[in-house]
């Protein structure tokens, strides 16, 4: 074989977390091992889905979860796979799935550790069936409480800007893992003959200008006036200097997210009249993302307040959900403001109700 044709400089998701970690003298290593935990359950997750047909694994389960969706097999796979492979390695405390409706405590013949992992195990999994890009969104947080025993719901529903690392994975065309510690986003494919994540993102930044905006459009008789003004901004319907924004939806949040962020964009998923706080969940969905987006010079917010600080109500608490290119995501605020005065009103309350 020539040596030429060898790869110039191939890093590992592991030697990358490895690397991060020497940043922080004190590091156990227990983070770099919980996200390379978090790895591999990607891969085991990967392999699944990309042979969802062959195996005979399609199509739903009986079981329905906790809002009501019937859960997809696959759901049920990645959700255990995600459990299991961390319930008993000393360095989570608790855990918490979109898939269960109370935290899920650590077995009693195993011993708790530091780490807090909220999860939802595959996202957009009604796509499974029609063979279209899916993701699982982890965020971690350390145990706040006392003392080393389990993890409660004060450790669970920490704000954004505590967290110590959140990532997601997009089991699509390829499958790519995007995760920050805090120190940028770094983006690894995982190279399925060698059976490893191989760093192929270094340092995303969100790219200026953005290039999409991405909202379900089934939905725009519910629509407020401050939704309807900034799409057609987005359209630039009345700025013939601009030039319009694409628009892409796969209905796929990881999916959907992860081209934006490679491309440059604004999401959207707002309340609606009947709904203010949306369909799209904080501790799981939402923060993750909005870190990332943070960590790649982006912005994320509910239309009021920077995502980041939002203080978590509860485990499966709804928000609306913008992000994208700061500017974006400033501009929407701004119309928000200027038209949705009363509707925003109607969602703090609602928001800051304990
Ligand atoms: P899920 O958690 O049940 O999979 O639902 C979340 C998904 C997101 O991936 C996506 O952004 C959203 O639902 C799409 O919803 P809608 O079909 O209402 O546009
Ligand atoms: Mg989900």
């Amino acid at each position: 074989m020539d040596p030429e044709a060898a790869p110039q400089r191939l890093q590992t998701i592991e030697r990358h977390i490895l690397d991060q970690q020497e940043r922080f003298p004190e590091a156990t290593g227990r983070l770099t091992s919980l996200l390379y935990d978090i790895a591999l359950s990607a891969k085991l997750i990967a392999r699944e889905t990309t042979r969802a047909g062959l195996a005979n694994i399609l199509g739903a389960t009986t079981g329905i979860n906790v809002h009501g969706e019937i859960q997809q097999k696959l759901d049920v796979y990645a959700d255990e796979v995600i459990f299991r492979m961390n319930d008993h390695t000393r360095r989570v405390c608790v855990m918490a799935s979109e898939e269960h409706d109370e935290l899920r405590r650590i077995p009693d013949h195993h011993q708790p550790g530091y780490y807090v992992l909220i999860y939802d195990p595959l996202d957009g999994s009604s796509n499974i069936d029609v063979n279209a890009s899916i993701g699982t969104i982890f965020a971690i947080h350390r145990k706040i409480t006392p003392g080393n025993g389990h993890g409660t719901e004060a450790d669970v529903l920490q704000p954004g800007t505590a967290l110590v690392a959140a990532g997601y994975v997009v089991y699509g065309s390829s499958t790519m893992l995007v995760y920050s510690t805090g120190a940028g986003v770094h983006g690894f494919t995982l190279d399925t003959s060698v059976g490893e994540f191989l760093l192929s993102h270094p340092d995303i930044r969100i790219p200026s200008p953005g290039k999409y905006y991405s909202i379900n459009h089934g939905y725009e008789r519910e629509w407020t006036p401050g939704i309807r003004t900034y799409v057609r901004w987005c359209q630039a319907q009345n700025e013939p200097d601009m030039q319009p924004l694409a628009q892409r939806y796969i209905g796929s949040l990881v999916a959907d997210f992860h081209r934006n962020l490679l491309r440059g964009g604004v999401f959207l998923y707002p309340g609606s009249a009947a709904n203010p706080t949306g369909k799209l969940r904080l501790t799981y969905e939402v923060q993750p993302l909005a870190y990332i987006a943070a960590q790649a010079g982006g912005y994320a917010s509910d239309g009021l307040t920077d995502i980041l600080d939002l203080q978590p109500k509860s485990l499966h608490q709804c928000v609306p959900f913008f992000v994208g290119n700061r500017d974006l995501v400033e501009q929407l605020e701004q119309t928000l403001a200027e038209h949705d005065r009363d509707a925003l009103a109607r969602y703090r309350t609602v928001r800051d109700a304990v």
